[in-house]
């Protein structure tokens, strides 16, 4: 990462600058299978930097409680109007900090505290945002929760709308951090048609794979959609919140200032620029290569006899059911690092084990694909991870590995 000018940063605080250094080199010299995280580009990285940083901007473009925003202002403008572009939706708010406060805000629009709300159980696939009992959205509201069918390991919508009729939910909430398959959110709109509730859908993970056209849009079925914007999307860490523009008051105070103060504009910013280069044909082809090598991961993992969650996968990451590999995710994490491939522990659908334990692992293919690798990279991975899960207590043979996948990623820096 030469391109990178940290000598400011080496001089005024060495300190810092030595663990800043540390991380270059472990995002260099790793594979990063996390399916919610990329690298961004060098375009939204310096963004990120700039001097925007300083602008205080409480309010929204051309209506703020500080002098000075009339350049911001075209900022924030030119960011909804790409998300509005992008997404096909009727209104936009950039301003969310985190996928955690677009949900928030979301949940503030539309719900008052004790309301009852319906999503995917954590351990099934949700958030932590969507209703857990250690969150705001558990502590504020009354969430219920729909799974997944036992056998095909995918959403039963028979369920779902039985639970709605049951519960009364005032607000419905689709889409997952660790779900393989594809989202149908015409399905959820009827459903939440029927049953008179808001139609929540947290694209967080899917966002780069719906501007693409790769996954089916949320839109016009929802009346919001909330998405992080540094996962498939590429662009800074933060969140985004859409809605129909009947809701676009609501959803405006309770960002501001009902949750957050100052928008933090050099994030904005960035998102704008990952706006403009997610609409770009590069990007679709980028997309592509995300899904290709997926498909490429989850029949590699199966062909070495490893059982995924629902069979496979139509996007970013597949879940790996572990149980017959006798290892628990969290050993996963461990044996893994020691061979520099970087993953995260996953609880599955009906898993016996607890969030901290776990009997499966997601992997995903967004950050290897920035960095250009494709199906014979991936395979690759396959076998080292393979290799590492069977050697696990061979220390030199794990060594040997990490210095194999060292090796790879040299061949694919990211920047
Ligand atoms: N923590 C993120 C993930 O890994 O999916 C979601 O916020």
């Amino acid at each position: 990462m030469e391109r990178m000018n940290y000598e400011d940063i080496k001089t005024a605080d060495p300190e810092v600058f030595k663990w800043i250094q540390k991380e270059v080199e472990r995002e260099e010299e790793t594979i990063n299978l996390i399916a919610s995280e990329n690298f961004a580009s060098l375009p939204v990285l310096s963004a990120q930097g700039s001097v925007l940083t300083n602008k205080y901007a409480e309010g929204y473009s051309f209506a703020r409680y500080y002098g000075g925003c009339q350049f911001i202002d075209q900022v924030e403008k030119i960011a909804i109007e790409r998300t509005k572009e992008l997404f096909n939706c009727e209104y936009a708010n950039v301003q969310p900090h985190s996928g955690s406060q677009a949900n928030m805000s979301v949940y503030f629009s539309t719900l008052k505290v004790g309301d009852a709300f319906l999503a995917m159980d954590l351990r099934a696939g949700g958030h932590l945002t969507h209703g857990s009992s250690v969150n705001f959205s558990g502590k504020f509201f009354k969430p219920y929760f729909y799974g997944v069918d036992k056998k095909t390991e995918t959403i039963d919508f028979n369920i779902v709308e039985d639970l709605a009729k049951k519960h009364k939910p005032k607000l419905i909430v689709c889409g997952y951090t660790a779900y393989p398959r594809k989202v149908d959110f015409k399905t959820f709109s009827e459903i939440a048609s029927r049953t008179e509730a808001y139609l929540l859908a947290d694209i967080a993970h899917i966002a780069g794979l719906v501007v693409a056209g790769l996954h089916p849009s949320p839109h016009p079925f929802t009346d919001f959609t909330t998405t992080t914007t540094h996962k498939t999307l590429r662009g800074p860490r933060g969140g985004i919140v859409m809605c129909k523009n009947k809701f676009a008051k609501q959803v405006d105070s309770t960002v501001f200032p009902g949750i957050q103060g100052g928008p933090l504009m050099h994030v904005i910013a960035a998102k704008a620029i990952a706006l403009h280069l997610a609409s770009t044909n590069e990007f679709k082809k980028y997309q592509e290569k995300v899904i290709a090598n997926a498909k490429v991961l989850a029949d590699s993992l199966k062909k070495l006899g490893y059982r995924l969650v629902s069979d496979g996968t139509d996007t970013h990451l597949v879940l790996v059911d572990l149980r017959p590999q006798g290892i628990t995710g969290k050993d996963t994490v461990e044996i893994l690092k020691k061979a520099n491939i970087c993953i995260n522990k996953n609880t599955i659908p009906f898993d016996p084990l607890s969030a901290k334990l776990t009997s499966g692992i997601r992997l995903g293919t967004p950050s290897v694909t920035t960095q250009g690798m494709g199906e014979k990279e991936i395979e690759l991975i396959v076998s080292f991870i393979h290799s590492a899960l069977t050697n696990r207590n061979d220390d030199k043979k794990l060594e040997q590995i990490r210095e194999e996948v060292k090796a790879l990623c040299k061949k694919f820096p990211p920047y």
